[in-house]
């Protein structure tokens, strides 16, 4: 895909910074495809047949990261079907890319991302809402162990390429501590300034 034929958002925050909750607030108001490469995993963790679902499995249960091979083809599948089944060529990418390797591949082959979204929350925090989330999520690394390897994975491979984006003045920053929908608002102003529209 070239830029002038779509439009990527990395979405980027550490666990349960609250990446999807914003991510649906733009779909609705904004018409972008919403593909969070976590859910895209978890499908195809499940889907009969996969080769890849006892890697997914113990890849998520343990926070690690996935091989971008695997990542980068469903998202790349995804974007293509999303166009040709609805026409629509904004994404919002979330959760993706975890890894500066990750970053340079799909940026290489797919398509430069517009810019970085970061939602920025303490651990504290991110901790108490996952904890919660756990009770009902029915999600392999909703618990207090595979939480703390989440966090060891986001603070070590994952903000180095937030960290980067951030060098090349292409992350718009938000403050996830707040409400969803102050969050959201927050999230609104910055993007319109950020686009220049
Ligand atoms: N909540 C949200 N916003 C709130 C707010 N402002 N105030 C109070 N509560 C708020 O939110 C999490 C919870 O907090 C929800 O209950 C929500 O209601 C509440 P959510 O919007 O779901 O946060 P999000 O940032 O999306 O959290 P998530 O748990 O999805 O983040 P992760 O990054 O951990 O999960 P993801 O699905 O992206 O990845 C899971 C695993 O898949 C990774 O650990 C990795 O093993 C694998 N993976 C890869 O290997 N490669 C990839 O590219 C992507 C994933
Ligand atoms: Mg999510």
């Amino acid at each position: 895909f070239s830029p002038a034929e779509v439009t990527v958002l990395f979405v980027l925050g550490g666990p349960g910074a609250g990446k999807g909750t914003q991510c649906s607030r733009l779909v609705r108001d904004y018409h972008f495809k919403h593909l969070s490469a976590g859910d895209l995993l978890r499908a195809e963790q499940d889907r009969p047949g996969s080769q890849y679902g006892q890697l997914i499995r113990d890849c998520i249960k343990n926070g690690e990261i996935v091989p971008m091979e695997v990542t980068v083809a469903l998202l790349e599948n995804a974007m293509r079907e999303t166009i040709a089944s609805t026409g629509v060529r904004k994404f919002l990418i979330d959760g993706f890319p975890r890894k500066m390797d990750q970053a340079l591949k799909f940026e290489e082959i797919v398509c430069p991302a517009r810019l970085v979204l970061f939602y920025d929350c303490p651990e504290a925090e991110m901790e108490r809402r996952l904890l919660e989330r756990g009770k009902t999520s029915g999600r392999a690394d909703d618990n207090a162990e595979s939480i703390r390897k989440r966090f060891r994975t986001f603070v070590e491979t994952s903000m180095p390429v937030v960290d980067a984006y951030d060098r090349e003045g292409r992350v718009v920053k938000v403050d996830a501590t707040a409400t969803p929908d102050q969050v959201y608002a927050a999230t609104v102003d910055k993007l319109k300034k950020a686009l220049g529209d």
